[in-house]
């Protein structure tokens, strides 16, 4: 790669700069110390997010990560088991927050592209007897990272809320990209959220905010995660000029999704017609692309490793499987161009 070559960073949505709106919105925040909750630009921007959900209230966090915890802290006792998919973030990439924070275990169901179907859960539920552990919660992601970006259908939604209620078992979303699904199905995100007790969505993914992520739900539940966040370190003081770049997120950065999700369709069409490498390009629908460079003499490590070399960033994320994600710093343009590149280094890697 030539030293004056822009790099094409497909790794992660969350590598996405703030916008000029954004930055000239923090550098004029109006802010105060919000363990006070003294701070007008956060309690601005979580009363606009409650609204969004059509819920009582929101609580802004530093991550995502720290959303999710905190929910299954405030809605599980220690003991207790969490539902939840095997590829889910929860899982897999919050090292084992919910064991050690919140005193309980997972039990993982087998989704397709991450996906759970609501009689898998009604299975998961244990019989109540004493000597088994409860189901607690269940968690799902929407849209969900490791399934390549997929979305759940709203029937499903429907189907698996209503079961959490019956049995009396609070559900959580893992909302991290729930903007991107409610784009792609040209729906509002409080329809796909209905039913859910907390919803977690991040502001610094495709949304474009440098930091945060807001945990939303009734007013009840909101106070007791404003105490387990401060138990985690995670109250902070003049915080409206983070929060002022989320507001303008949410104001200016969600329409734009969908020209992501053009984009991710565009990369998988043109990554399934190189050859070694395999993907069906009719699964893609936001704005992740999941391929296998099946047919390579290259493992996902190397290909990922000598296209990092040519100036193309992604992650690999599993010994077969290379994870792409489009958003706003890459245009059309570097599509096309990141499609050159992996061409011309698979070609010299064919079996
Ligand atoms: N995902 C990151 C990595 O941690 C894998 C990424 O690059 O996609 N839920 C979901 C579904 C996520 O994808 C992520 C981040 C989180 C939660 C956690 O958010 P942060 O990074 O803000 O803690």
């Amino acid at each position: 790669m030539k030293k004056e070559e822009k790099l094409i960073d497909l790794r992660s949505d969350t590598v996405t700069k703030p916008t000029p709106a954004m930055r000239e919105a923090m550098m004029k925040a109006e802010v105060g110390d919000d363990v006070y909750l003294e701070d007008p630009t956060v309690n601005k921007l979580q009363q606009i997010a409650a609204a969004i959900f059509k819920q009582e209230a929101s609580l802004f966090v530093p991550s995502g990560s720290m959303g999710n915890e905190i929910a299954i802290h405030i809605l599980t006792q220690p003991g207790q088991e969490v539902i939840l998919d095997e590829a889910s973030h929860i899982f897999n990439y919050e090292l084992s927050t919910m064991a050690i924070f919140s005193g309980v275990l997972a039990r993982p169901i087998r989704g397709r592209r991450g996906i759970i179907d609501p009689e898998e859960i009604k299975q998961a539920i244990h019989p109540k007897i004493y000597y088994i552990s409860p189901i607690g919660l269940i968690c799902l992601e929407n849209t969900h990272n490791c399934g390549g970006g997929s979305i759940y259908p709203l029937e499903l939604i429907e189907a698996i809320t209503s079961l959490a209620r019956s049995e009396g078992i609070p559900i959580h979303l893992d909302g991290a990209r729930i903007f991107n699904a409610a784009v792609a199905l040209n729906r509002e995100v409080s329809e796909l959220t209905k039913g859910f007790d907390t919803i977690m969505f991040c502001l610094s993914k495709g949304l474009s905010a440098p930091i945060g992520s807001m945990l939303v739900g009734s007013k009840e539940l909101i106070e007791k995660a404003r105490i387990a966040r401060k138990m985690l370190g995670g109250g902070m003081r003049q915080v409206g000029v983070l929060a002022a770049a989320g507001l303008v997120a949410l104001e200016t950065m969600v329409d734009r999704l969908k020209i992501d999700h053009q984009n991710a369709a565009l990369l998988a069409e043109g990554i399934c017609r190189i050859k070694g490498l395999r993907i069906d390009p009719s699964t893609v629908k936001t704005n992740i692309v999941i391929f296998h460079p099946d047919g390579l003499k290259a493992d996902a490590q190397e290909l990922a490793h000598q296209l990092n070399s040519r100036g193309l960033l992604c992650n690999p994320i599993g010994p077969l499987s290379i994870r792409m994600v489009t958003h706003k710093d890459v245009s059309r343009e570097d599509i096309l161009k990141a499609l050159d590149i992996m061409e011309s280094v698979c070609a010299k890697l064919l079996q």
